[in-house]
């Protein structure tokens, strides 16, 4: 049986190289592209996180290990697929302004997409006027924003504060999420939803449109 803790260490160490190949070998001893990123991937960046907050590892430490999930995530991809990929609507993301936290979030696009959703994605530290300017353009059903820190939960608010002032609710659903959200919060901010994960945000965003 695959040791997942080889998955998690090497993660932490940051070698993307033997981490691809671990992941491959993972895949190839049958372990389920899901289990991979739950109990070896995530994981593990939970533990660079305790490890960030206590001082045992650096900035650049932890970036090393964000490129190496980065890697690893691409090869599970194309795996992690839903099967129905029917178009399913639009989706307009991005993780809010004064935030750099990306991996996440894109694990939601990526899930989306593979659920048929079509995402356009600001990426990071995007402000409340990119949201509403991409808003005007693109006419998304979904809004969806990102947060990691605290200190940008309220940008969260403003953002949906912003796209409920220009009108714009009744055409777009707005949904949440990020480690430090939670529904509360989400419905104290008056969003439409709030998914803990990637895989709930896509099946989310489904029951949302139907
Ligand atoms: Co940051 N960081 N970081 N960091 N970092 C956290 C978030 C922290 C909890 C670490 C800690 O101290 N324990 C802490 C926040 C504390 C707080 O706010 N209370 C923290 C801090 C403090 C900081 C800095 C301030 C550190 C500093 O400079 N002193 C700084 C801020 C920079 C900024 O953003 N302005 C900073 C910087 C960084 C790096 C750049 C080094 C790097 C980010 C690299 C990158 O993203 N490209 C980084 C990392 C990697 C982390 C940790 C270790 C890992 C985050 C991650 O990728 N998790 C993180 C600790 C942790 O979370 N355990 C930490 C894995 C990812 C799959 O999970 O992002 O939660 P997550 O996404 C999940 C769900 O939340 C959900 O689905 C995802 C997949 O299942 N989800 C959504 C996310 N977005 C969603 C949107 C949705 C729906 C669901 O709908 C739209």
């Amino acid at each position: 049986m695959f040791d997942m803790t080889t998955l998690t260490e090497t993660l932490i160490a940051g070698d993307g190289e033997t981490l691809k190949s671990q992941v491959n070998q993972a895949l190839d001893q049958g372990v389920a592209p899901n289990d991979i990123l739950s109990s070896g991937l995530i994981s593990g960046m939970d533990i660079v996180g305790e490890r960030m907050e206590t001082g045992e590892m650096f900035i650049p430490e932890v970036l090393m290990s964000a490129h190496a999930m980065g890697e690893a995530v691409e090869i599970l991809k194309p795996l992690l697929s839903e099967e129905d990929t029917t178009s399913a609507g639009r989706v307009l993301i991005g993780t809010v302004k004064g935030d750099l936290h990306d991996i996440g979030k894109n694990l939601v696009v990526m899930m989306m997409q593979s659920a048929g959703f079509e995402v356009t994605d600001l990426g990071v530290d995007v402000d409340a006027d990119a949201f509403m300017n991409a808003i005007e353009e693109l006419k998304p059903h979904i809004v969806g924003l990102s947060a990691l820190l605290t200190t940008t939960m309220p940008m969260l608010r403003d953002t949906v504060t912003k796209i409920t002032e220009s009108g714009k609710r009744d055409s777009i659903k707005i949904m949440v999420g990020g480690a430090p959200v939670n529904q509360d919060f989400a419905d104290e901010i008056g969003a439409d939803a709030y998914a803990p994960d990637a895989g709930s945000a896509s099946k989310l965003a489904k029951a949302m449109l139907r």
